[in-house]
């Protein structure tokens, strides 16, 4: 390509991510329920858990996460093999348009390795969602012993307050 060609590519390129927000689909990533079990100090991996919703309207993928806070962050899948318990790492996850992909003990999780700091429970960890197209996401998460209870904010909607 010419300076020109590369000009107009930009261009194009540019005009196209201005628009795509009102014209084509696009999914969204939505991190709720964040947390990362609280361990001793020294340990040399924590287990990190949250709810990833997708409200945008088409499918997205998340091909890696990252954090400062680590010198390496992994997603893993825990299965049970024979009845043993293994790990493996997963390439990437696929949520699928309105749709949400659950990460908790037990099932899939993120693996965060290498702490560059003491992690304490006052203390939220910053980590960042990259998506297959480009795009970052950052969640905070909380460092607690067990999860947040989900909708903590309206439980007191249970018994049906006119409103
Ligand atoms: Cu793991």
């Amino acid at each position: 390509m010419n300076r020109l060609q590369q000009t107009m590519a930009a261009l194009a390129t540019a005009i196209a991510l201005c628009t795509s927000g009102s014209v084509a689909a696009s999914g969204t990533l939505s991190v709720e329920q964040a947390w990362v079990r609280a361990a001793p100090p020294g340990v040399p991996m924590l287990a990190g858990y949250a709810d990833l919703h997708n409200t945008g309207d088409a499918p997205l993928r998340i091909t890696a996460v990252e954090s400062a806070a680590f010198g390496s962050v992994s997603i893993h899948e825990t299965t049970v093999v024979d009845g043993v318990s293994r790990m493996r790492e997963l390439p990437g996850l696929a949520v699928e348009a309105g749709d949400s992909v659950r990460l908790e003990p037990g099932g899939k999780h993120l693996m965060l390795m290498e702490p560059r700091q003491p992690v304490d429970a006052r203390t939220p960890l910053a980590l960042s969602f990259l998506l297959e197209d480009g795009r970052r996401v950052d969640a905070q998460f909380v460092v607690t012993d067990q999860a947040p209870a989900a909708g903590a904010h309206d439980h007191a909607g249970h018994d049906h307050h006119a409103h």
